[in-house]
């Protein structure tokens, strides 16, 4: 996808207590992108919440909910605080649009407007929201394995502890470390060392690849897996699991001790998160047990 191309098809809401302005909007819009519409603020969040748009063109006078109220509400809300909106409407005077942009518009169109002026400052929020994107999911990305990186992990457990403490739910993490693969590296090669990185990361994703269980290369050879609302019982589970994928992979690993496929060895470890505790304490806690069941003879997970 090239640039210029995350400006096309995107997904539009309109919102506006008349159905003669949606329609020259959506007339305006119509050829490039798929158009949703609502006729009060109320249903806007709605529709926002349940049907993610790129983009939301707002109307600012409206009965019940204003257009500013909607924009406050749209920012309260981790789910829909990103989508850009543009603010429509016939209200002329700059303190109208400063207010609009300090509630968080990116943009303020006065009515009459020209559809082709429209058009082009829909595409350039467009762009401007899909690069961000594209920008936040490499920094939250590993680029060899694709799955999360450090920096994705610690965003996710700084909420899922905060979560699970309200809660009241129990948390746990698996650390995972590959077994001999310094030796696998000399043995085969760095190149197949990162195939072989992509290979045990893919296996392990399909053992806690759901949301919000979430995976992650936590160093070189070694991965954290985060799993809200589960204790001991269950991580146990995760990590049998994860053995046995992994001996399923049957990479050859002729340079280890411990068998002469790749192995992985795992230290699994559960909280109820409280502020007599924290995340790193846990992460210690998982770190010795991983330590141990290399100690004890790797191909295993301590708990
Ligand atoms: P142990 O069983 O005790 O974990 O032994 P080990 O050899 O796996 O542990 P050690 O920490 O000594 O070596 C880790 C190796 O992982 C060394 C390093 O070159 C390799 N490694 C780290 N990141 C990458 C990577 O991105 N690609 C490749 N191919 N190798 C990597
Ligand atoms: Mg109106
Ligand atoms: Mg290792
Ligand atoms: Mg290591």
């Amino acid at each position: 996808m090239s640039w210029s191309d995350l400006a096309m098809n995107g997904r539009i809401l309109i919102v506006d207590d008349a159905m003669e302005n949606i329609q020259i909007l959506h007339h305006a819009l119509r050829d490039e992108h798929d158009v949703l519409f609502a006729l009060n603020g109320e249903k806007a969040l709605q529709i926002a919440h349940n049907q993610l748009p790129d983009l939301i063109l707002l109307d600012a006078v409206m009965p019940g909910m204003d257009g500013y109220e909607v924009c406050a509400a749209l920012r309260a809300s981790a789910a829909v605080r990103d989508i850009p909106v543009i603010f429509v409407t016939a209200l002329t005077h700059p303190e109208d649009e400063t207010r609009a942009l300090e509630a968080g518009a990116v943009d303020f169109i006065s009515k009459p407007f020209n559809s082709a002026v429209v058009r082009a400052r829909v595409r350039t929020q467009l762009t401007i929201k899909r690069q961000a994107d594209a920008m936040r999911e490499l920094t939250l990305t590993d680029v060899l394995t694709g799955v999360a990186n450090r920096r994705s992990f610690n965003e996710a457990m700084d909420n899922e502890w905060r979560r699970c403490a309200r809660s009241e739910q129990p948390l746990a993490v698996i650390m995972i470390d590959i077994d001999h693969f310094k030796n696998y590296n000399d043995a085969y090669g760095h190149q197949q060392g990162d195939q072989c990185l992509q290979q045990v990361a893919a296996a392990m994703k399909r053992c806690a690849g759901r949301p919000p269980d979430l995976l992650a290369r936590y160093g070189g050879e070694e991965f954290i897996i985060l799993l809200p609302a589960v204790g001991g019982d269950g991580a146990e589970v995760v990590a049998k699991r994860i053995l046995e994928e992994v001996r399923s992979l049957d990479l050859p690993h002729s340079a280890s001790s411990v068998s002469d496929q790749v192995t992985v060895s795992m230290g699994v470890a559960a909280v109820h998160p409280s502020d007599d505790n924290d995340p790193e304490a846990l992460i210690r806690t998982a770190d010795a047990l991983l330590y141990r069941a290399k100690e004890t003879g790797r191909n295993r997970y301590c708990i």
